[in-house]
């Protein structure tokens, strides 16, 4: 059955809101405010180690106690604090979010001479600028964000609409038009929103434009590929996934409907994700995954699925498929029970990881977080308890988490890097998970593929 995630929520609500609900559902064994307070007492000794260590660089490298640079090549912008800040707010570490909004209006300046990848600068930078902007109504935090995507906005000056890859924040010079739906489409929550607060609508009219010139490129089977060329549009792959280059695609369709009521992106999800569930579903014993698939004839070319996958179970519970949703999260809770934690690439066919890294990836309590915000059900807390207690063993290091090099050895061999998005995505997914914070609005919110808080924040009065 297809169940609109709008009405499940205006129904909790009905029924007297999440809060009235969630206690019945309450697991007897575990104690979920003091596994909040724990997840907060982390994100505050490994911001503390940041700001001691690496104050304004971009990522942290917790082994080393050193430093790199990320999405500029030898400048640094100051990521990873700016991931960070809606997560400080919303767990009331308040003098902290302070600290790094002062370190932003007096240090953030996109103006270099340098090429960014437009996607995760828009993801990441202008989403983390705006969510910070949602915590605090500070206008300066509105004003560098709109600063940025006007330094962005260029890439998108193409014949078909749909962006270069690569662009340099100064001079505006383009590069690479050989790219994918994901580094395409995924701007118009972001830039939707920054026309809703500026007023000026072509932040929203651009990135729209983006999503629907990917979805009018679909082949006959509504499926698209992992790869085309903004210049020409056309596509240089053939092969449809649900994984990286084109997951992000998929939910900001949905995502566009669910922030703006933009009816049309609900359509086009719905075509796209019929057709996904129509040639790339395939149960093996008893667990759903989505093959690889030739995008114009079907045929199964991969059955390997990146860990980046793991997110979808959420996207389809939201769009409706709850079912589906929850049986895919399953599959992917599995695979976390046999390994620990989850390899980047996992062979659904062979049972075995493709990839034993792990890059201290989200997404699969992304999926259970979303899941639990549309059926209060505990089974998704306990997977991101399972994987929060997982990173807490594995990933930990003397000046903060860090990414698997494997994770199949016992002990786990540890990297040497803090991606930016760990600040703004599972810390914030356990903390909501957990702790039943008021500051956020469990019935009506929204968060983007990077975790920034766009709607659904409330203010302690005064
Ligand atoms: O940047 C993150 C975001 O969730 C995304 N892709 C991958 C990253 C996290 O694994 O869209």
């Amino acid at each position: 059955m297809l169940i609109d995630r709008r009405r499940v929520l205006a129904g909790a609500t009905a029924l007297g809101g999440a809060a009235a609900i969630r206690p019945a559902l309450a697991s007897a064994q575990t104690d979920w405010h003091a596994l909040a307070e724990d997840v907060k007492a982390q994100m505050a000794w490994s911001w503390d180690r940041y700001r001691e260590h690496a104050w304004g660089k971009d990522e942290i490298k917790p082994v080393s106690g050193s430093f790199s640079s990320f999405p500029l090549k030898t400048h640094h912008l100051g990521l990873s604090l700016i991931e960070a800040l809606d997560t400080l707010w919303v767990m009331g570490l308040d003098s902290r979010f302070q600290d790094g909004v002062d370190w932003v209006k007096g240090n953030f300046d996109a103006d270099v001479d340098g090429e960014v990848s437009v996607f995760e600068t828009s993801i990441r930078l202008v989403g983390g600028l705006l969510s910070a902007h949602h915590a605090c109504g500070d206008a300066v935090l509105l004003a560098k964000a709109r600063d940025l995507a006007d330094r962005l906005l260029p890439a998108f000056a193409t014949p078909t609409g749909m962006p270069y890859r690569f662009i340099n924040l100064k001079t505006g010079a383009v590069r690479e038009p050989l790219t994918s739906p994901a580094d395409i489409a995924t701007y118009l929550p972001e830039w939707g929103t920054l026309s809703r607060l500026t007023g000026d609508p072509k932040y929203a009219a651009t990135a729209r434009k983006a999503i629907v010139a990917v979805f009018e490129r679909r082949s006959k089977l509504d499926l698209v590929a992992t790869k085309i060329d903004v210049l020409s549009g056309k596509w240089r792959s053939r092969q449809a996934t649900i994984g990286s280059y084109c997951d992000s695609f998929f939910e900001y369709l949905w995502d566009s409907w669910q922030l703006f009521g933009d009816a049309e992106c609900r359509r086009m999800y719905h075509v796209c994700t019929a057709a996904i569930l129509k040639h790339q579903q395939v149960w093996k014993d008893g667990s759903l995954w989505f093959a690889d698939v030739d995008f114009e004839t079907g045929v199964i070319v991969g059955t390997e699925q990146d860990e980046l996958a793991s997110f979808y179970g959420g996207l389809l519970a939201q769009g409706g498929a709850m079912k589906l949703g929850a049986a895919y999260t399953e599959s992917w809770a599995k695979v976390q029970k046999r390994f620990g934690v989850l390899p980047e690439g996992y062979d659904y066919a062979t049972a075995a990881p493709t990839q034993l890294a792990n890059a201290l990836r989200p997404e699969l309590v992304d999926a259970a977080f979303t899941l639990w915000l549309i059926d209060w059900d505990q089974r998704w807390r306990d997977i991101g308890r399972v994987h929060f207690l997982a990173m807490k063993r594995w990933n930990k290091a003397e000046y903060g988490y860090t990414d698997l090099a494997d994770v199949t050895g016992d002990p786990k061999r540890q990297a040497d890097h803090c991606p930016g998005y760990w600040w703004s995505e599972q810390m914030k997914y356990y903390y909501l998970l957990f702790s039943d914070t008021p500051r956020f609005d469990y019935n009506r919110n929204y968060l983007s593929t990077e975790g920034n808080v766009l709607m659904g924040f409330k203010r302690p009065s005064a």
